[in-house]
């Protein structure tokens, strides 16, 4: 492991002592027993049902064991559903609108929390407490060790290798080292370009892919399909010009070229859980697996041609929702899956909960122990996502509440959108106009205000709104 980010543990303190003086002061554990590592793993664009348990064709086992040992979120939703101000959210715990970057630029990130110190992350908080800090991959938030990590650096490989070699090479230091640690291992795959190599490909050489009810050549014409400005719709990755790296390369898409698109797409993640196996080998060798609490998230979902669309910045199920399990051999209850609202906000309380720590005021996330042992419990009466702000403009984009069975969008042009997910999953139906609904849609408009007031969201909502 490179140690060029390495800085004692008193030189640490001192550069982290504004950050946690006013949120975690001095901490102290709460338990006195070996407290938990914590392993936590962010892809980057990984579609909620691109993976096994979700879909038998996409071939990952490794997650699938881990998964199936654990507990499963199946309705995991991401703060904002872009990449960098997503990872921010979960260092944070705190929505874009709190933390500063809202879109790709990491400035409001690095002036609340690495300049002004106005919000601990939560390897501020870990480290002050005595945990080791380690963050391997991407971020594109700056140097790990500017935002509370002991060791770290930005990661550039695409294939993630050198990022799980890193990690490799952390955890085998960790042979009979008690001091528990967090390491934060966030990958560039499944990203664009996929480029899984042809062992990868060979493994879809004959599978039905098939896209989803919802695939569609072109986006219709509404608000709540802008990716960027009115009007703009992406796919971003073009495997007919290999050359081509910039944003134009939207719709049309066939189903036959999205289905090619999907073939690389899942080999490439297949190679992930390949890492990701490799990597808990190792855990497994230096005799640290059992006492480390893994965590699997998607940075956001991936558009695979549904509404027509590919890439992600919108509110709907395959953008905002991601894949999420947790495993631990401190579980009470696993192979179970909770339907329960969780955001990607909650990872931050859930690993301080289970460090002894209490979680700063003012978070909007929860900690999930209490799904541990009730997985079926409610955790909130709705969960929220934005993507406001793309491309760094504020008052651009969109932003959305769920309650499970609703979702309630209000776009960049206040257009109301209305989807019974129960009855309609794949969002095929705005039922905002519907009769009967006025009820339903005047109570997700208030959770919506009362969100917006808690983030600081400037928007002027529509004229019409009765909460
Ligand atoms: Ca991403």
């Amino acid at each position: 492991m490179k140690e060029s980010g390495r800085i004692t543990r008193t030189q640490f303190l001192a550069v982290c002592g504004l950050a946690v003086a006013g949120a975690a002061a001095a901490q102290k554990p709460r338990r006195a027993q070996r407290r938990p590592n914590f392993l936590v793993i962010v892809s980057d664009d990984h579609a909620f049902r691109a993976i096994g348990y979700n879909n038998p064709i996409v071939k990952t086992p490794h997650m699938g064991r881990l998964a199936g040992d654990g507990i499963i979120f199946d309705r995991a939703y991401i703060a904002t559903p872009i990449c960098a101000a997503s990872r921010a959210s979960m260092l944070t715990g705190l929505f874009p609108q709190q933390h500063g970057s809202v879109g790709l630029d990491g400035a409001g990130f690095h002036r609340n929390v690495v300049e002004e110190r106005n919000y601990p992350t939560l390897a501020h908080m870990l480290g002050e407490t005595g945990y080791d800090t380690a963050f391997f991959g991407k971020s594109h938030l700056g140097p790990p060790t500017d935002y509370g990590f002991a060791f770290g650096e930005e990661q550039p490989d695409r294939q993630d290798n050198t990022i799980f070699a890193s990690a490799t090479e952390f955890v085998q230091s960790r042979k009979e080292n008690d001091t528990p640690f967090l390491m934060w291992v966030a990958t560039h795959q499944p990203h664009i370009p996929v480029e899984p190599g042809e062992e990868w490909l060979e493994l879809y050489k004959d599978a039905d892919i098939q896209v989803d009810p919802n695939f569609m050549e072109s986006p219709p014409e509404r608000s709540e399909f802008n990716q960027g400005l009115p009007g703009e719709h992406f796919y971003r990755e073009s495997r007919d010009d290999p050359d081509f790296t910039g944003l134009r390369s939207g719709p049309p898409r066939t189903k036959e070229q999205t289905i090619e698109f999907m073939r690389y797409y899942y080999a490439v993640i297949s190679r992930l859980d390949s890492q990701i196996g490799a990597l808990v080998d190792t855990l497994k060798a230096a005799g640290q697996y059992e006492n480390t609490v893994i965590v699997y998230i998607g940075d956001n979902g991936y558009h695979l041609g549904n509404h027509g669309l590919g890439n992600k910045i919108t509110m709907h199920e395959e953008s905002a929702r991601v894949p999420m399990f947790l495993h631990w051999d401190g579980l009470r209850k696993t192979g179970v899956r909770s339907e329960s609202l969780v955001s990607s906000l909650d990872i931050f309380p859930t690993l301080l909960d289970l460090a002894g720590l209490d979680a700063p005021d003012g978070l909007m996330g929860k900690s999930l122990t209490p799904l541990f042992s009730n997985p079926d419990k409610s955790h909130r009466d709705y969960v929220a996502s934005e993507c406001v702000g793309v491309g760094g403009k504020p008052g651009e984009g969109h932003r959305m509440v769920c309650t499970g069975e609703w979702k309630y969008i209000l776009t960049d042009t206040n257009e109301e959108v209305l989807y019974h997910l129960t009855d309609d999953p794949y969002e095929m139906n705005d039922v905002s106009g519907a009769d009967g609904n006025a009820a339903i849609l005047d109570k997700l408009r208030g959770y919506m205000r009362e969100w917006m007031r808690e983030v600081g969201d400037t928007h002027a909502a529509p004229s019409g709104w009765r909460v």
